[in-house]
């Protein structure tokens, strides 16, 4: 086990300037705002629904005469849009794409928007996963984040149903707010110290952060989501507002940390302190190198990718009018 700085851990992907958020559906983009007012950076919002379009840098993917556009329908509606897309993600050498994979928007367009941006800058997607009782949503969410992982340099997963799981008694909005919080200040370490090439998971808790039940918690929600922990490469353990805790604290955090991953393997442990004005928090970024929980979403993954007929053009409906003579 190692214990250091963010920039002690190896291979940490380059952040360069300049960096551009983007903002997928109506989650993404509500996190894609604030990730840009948190860290300075321009933002571009891509939606089908107009209300989710509240920046004037946007791109407006038409669904036509659909009201309720299927996921498929909605991507081929987002690839008539590419030249658009392609045209807003130039120049900046780093991408953030957020989305809500639960979302129709999120798990159509995501994937998109990734492999585009892949064409010439490093790319961070930040994907939300869905609830549990969401179910017409967990396969459409496990297939578009296997993409967004193929289209991505590293991505950052929030489960929101492991969250849940952990914290049944809340509400959805409660959730919401704990889960966007950890992951607008998570990004704006990013921003400043970088993050590893690989599936990051990201582990909040509703308890504040200075004690160690907090970091349990996290741990918890982990384990929900990778059956082994002990494969995990490296953790992370970010404390908001650590600048206003005692060292002695800080230090009992990470050997807190150091402790429960001891036991479960080599996993290389780093702390970083973040100045927060609203109270004392611990996030837990997780590299997960092994299979997880989304692997399953998807009951068709076992096929070997090579037999794939539909991987390299993503499915899609186009609209085809086809002359039918009338026949009579
Ligand atoms: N973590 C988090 N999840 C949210 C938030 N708002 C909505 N969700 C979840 O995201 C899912 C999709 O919401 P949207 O992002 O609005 O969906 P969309 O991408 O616009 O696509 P549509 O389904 O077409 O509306 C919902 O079912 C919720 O589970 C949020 O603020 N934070
Ligand atoms: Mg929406």
């Amino acid at each position: 086990m190692v214990v250091g700085d963010p920039g002690d851990m190896q291979e940490s992907l380059p952040i360069k300037e300049p960096l551009l958020i983007v903002g997928i559906g109506g989650a993404g983009s509500r996190l894609a705002v604030d990730a840009s007012k948190a860290t300075g950076c321009k933002c571009v919002l891509i939606s089908n629904d107009r209300k989710d379009l509240v920046n004037e840098n946007h791109i407006l993917v038409n669904s036509g005469q659909w009201l309720n556009p299927s996921t498929y329908k909605l991507r081929a509606f987002a690839s008539a849009k590419e030249g658009n897309i392609r045209a807003a993600l130039e120049g900046f050498n780093t991408i953030i794409v957020i989305s809500n994979l639960a979302g129709k928007a999120g798990a159509a367009m995501a994937p998109v928007v990734c492999k585009i941006a892949k064409e010439h800058a490093a790319v961070i997607a930040v994907s939300t996963m869905p609830f549990g009782f969401e179910k017409d949503r967990i396969f459409a969410s496990g297939v578009a984040l296997k993409r967004i992982q193929e289209s991505s340099h590293a991505v950052v997963v929030m489960d929101n149903d492991s969250f849940l799981e952990n914290n049944p008694e809340l509400t959805k909005e409660e959730c919401f707010s704990i889960t966007n919080k950890a992951i607008i200040e998570v990004l704006l370490s990013i921003h400043s110290s970088g993050i590893g090439p690989e599936t990051s998971l990201l582990c909040t808790s509703k308890q504040s952060g200075e004690s160690e039940d907090s970091l349990r918690d996290s741990m918890a929600i982990l384990h929900r989501q990778i059956a082994d922990t002990g494969a995990i490469k490296r953790a992370m353990v970010y404390v908001m507002g650590g600048e206003r805790l005692p060292l002695r604290q800080l230090d009992s955090i990470v050997n807190y940390a150091q402790g429960i991953f001891k036991e479960e393997g080599t996993t290389e442990v780093a702390m970083t302190s973040m100045t927060s004005s609203n109270g004392i928090r611990t996030h837990l970024i997780a590299s997960a190198t092994q299979k997880t929980r989304f692997d399953s979403y998807d009951p068709l993954a076992v096929i070997p990718k090579e037999n794939y007929l539909d991987w390299d053009d993503q499915e899609s409906t186009p609209d085809i009018q086809l002359a039918m003579p009338i026949l009579e």
